[in-house]
């Protein structure tokens, strides 16, 4: 037998501890897909600076062709060794993500400020950068221990750089704000499509928490469920099975076998734990409790399963959506005063909200507590309403600590996809409060868009991309829960049957949706790492 060199050895014993030892290929050809597309990036952003300063649109488009070819031809190639497809499946198809690419930096260019001469200047300044930014994820996809430092020492040296030499023809005028920021973005779009890492792993570099709703029942028949979960999946929440309904039928009898499947299902992954919800006042409540005859006895059914439900679990479950959907529903008359007519506000008056925030903190005093709210991802009289009860709940003494911003994007309200801005500006607005806040239900309807298919779902991977980039600009956003993972099981479904609201299709492929989440992350990675 051939006997190989110590060096051999020790090559291939790094490797298996660094990859894993069943993903070795495909970390192989993540890596080679990360360096293609940080040399093309390089290559576009040269060309768009020559373009602004010649004005040749023919040759340019040539040579975007010949990059965009080259790019394609790579990432084939990169796919060859990889016999499990592994490394197909988790990143963009070369075409898809050279186009996108293509577009990001013919969008960073246009949108940068100064004289045309000057903007040529940046951006081919920015090229260098680029490339050595999207190469930093190679890093964490060889060795996780050194990446994090690596990452650091690029990110703040390419920082320095780019601030310390602004281009000759923008006249020693500092690099205007935002450049470095827009090399992030465009960074972002680069790795969101070329790596191979999940979102789970690139959420904890962004320092926000991925989740995800879970029906125990589906995730049990389905064997892609669980990789997906382990993968990109860092949070759960119990999609029904946690509800008064299904844990609490009937007075005093509970129960827990679907509760405690997610349970099961979050100490395997490990993954944190959502509690959704203790007080919901619209849906899955049982009849008892509906038709209860007096204070009294709904008060009674309220101390007893709060303490219950949440003392099933010891303090194994982190947050808890203690009361879900305060305000009157947007599809109902209004009510008076704003809060929605349910039997615990018609029996207990509106401070049931506060009563069941003390019952909760009582049965569990390290769980962070929350309300949890559709439609108030963006300013409006619905939003005043909630930040009105939220500030009502502070000055109370009520034991609030965060606030669940569902973020059913494109329903509540019908056919709005908000901008990133404006989706910060909310959650900034709650978080200056002292709270924490977290996107706890977010899916994005195309049931009211129109267009083609392929147009629909790009769009949608834009609108991710914002939502999570509003969450990742924000200290106190601390998490974004997705309501399901795969189109096939969402609720959204059984309204709209041909509805694709979330970042996996019906056959676990990964859309548009999923390389938006990954580009947001990305991006913030990057923006913490400097
Ligand atoms: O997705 C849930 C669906 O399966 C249930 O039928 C429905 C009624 O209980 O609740 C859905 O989840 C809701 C969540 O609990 C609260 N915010 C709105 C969600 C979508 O309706």
């Amino acid at each position: 037998m051939k006997r190989l060199s110590p060096f051999v050895l020790l090559t291939v014993a790094f490797a298996f501890t660094a990859a894993g030892a069943t993903d070795l290929p495909a970390t192989a050809c993540g890596v080679r897909k990360v360096a293609t597309i940080a040399s093309a990036c390089g290559e576009l952003l040269r060309v768009e600076a020559r373009y602004l300063s010649d004005g040749d649109a023919p040759r340019r488009d040539t040579r975007v062709a010949r990059t965009l070819a080259r790019l394609d031809t790579a990432w084939d190639k990169a796919e060859v060794a990889d016999a499990s497809g592994m490394c197909a499946s988790r990143s963009a198809a070369g075409d898809v993500a050279g186009s996108r690419l293509s577009e990001a930096v013919a969008t960073t260019a246009a949108a940068l400020p100064g004289s045309v001469a000057c903007r040529a200047g940046l951006v081919s300044a920015l090229a260098s950068h680029c490339r050595r930014a999207i190469r930093s994820e190679g890093a964490f996809l060889r060795d996780r221990d050194r990446a994090a430092s690596e990452r650091a020492r690029a990110v703040s040296s390419l920082r320095d750089r780019l601030e310390a030499e602004p281009p000759a023809a923008c006249a020693g005028a500092p690099i205007p704000e935002g450049t470095v920021d827009a090399l992030f973005r465009l960074a972002g779009i680069a790795i969101g499509d070329a790596t191979i890492r999940g979102l789970r792993a690139l959420g904890h570099e962004a320092g926000i928490v991925i989740g995800a709703a879970v029906e125990p029942h589906e995730v049990a028949a389905d064997p892609s469920y669980p990789l997906v979960l382990a993968h990109d999946v860092a949070s759960l929440t119990a999609e029904n099975a946690m509800k008064w309904g299904p844990v609490h039928p009937q007075p005093g009898a509970y129960d827990f076998a679907a509760a405690d499947a997610v349970v099961a299902l979050a100490d395997a992954g490990p993954h944190r734990l959502r509690g959704h919800t203790l007080v919901w006042g619209a849906l899955q409540l049982p009849a008892y409790v509906q038709s209860a005859a007096s204070t009294d006895e709904l008060r009674g059914y309220l101390l007893d399963h709060v303490a219950t439900t949440i003392g099933r679990w010891g303090g194994r479950i982190a947050q808890w959506d203690v009361v879900n959907e305060p305000l009157a529903a947007v599809h109902e008359p209004p009510t008076s005063d704003g809060l929605d007519d349910n039997v615990f506000r018609r029996l207990l008056g509106p401070g049931y909200i506060a009563e069941a925030l003390h019952l909760a903190r009582a049965a569990d005093p390290g769980a962070r507590l929350y309300v949890n709210e559709n439609g108030v991802e963006i300013p409006g009289p619905r939003q005043d309403r909630f930040f009105a009860l939220v500030q009502e709940l502070l000055s109370s003494g009520a034991p609030l600590d965060g606030v669940g911003f569902q973020s059913h994007v494109g329903l509540i309200p019908i056919g709005l996809y908000p901008e990133s801005a404006t989706i910060e500006a909310s959650l900034r607005r709650f978080a200056d409060l002292g709270l924490e806040v977290e996107l706890t239900e977010l899916d994005v309807t195309l049931a009211f868009r129109a267009g083609t298919v392929p147009s629909r779902l790009e769009f949608q991977g834009e609108e991710y991309r914002n939502v999570v980039e509003a969450c990742t600009r924000v200290p106190a956003c601390t998490g974004v829960t997705l309501w399901g993972l795969s189109d096939r099981y969402s609720w959204l479904r059984s309204f709209f049957p041909n509805d694709r609201p979330l970042p996996f299709d019906d056959a676990w492929q990964r859309k548009p949706a999923y390389f938006g989440m990954r580009a947001a992350l990305a991006a913030a990675a990057l923006r913490k790492a400097g």
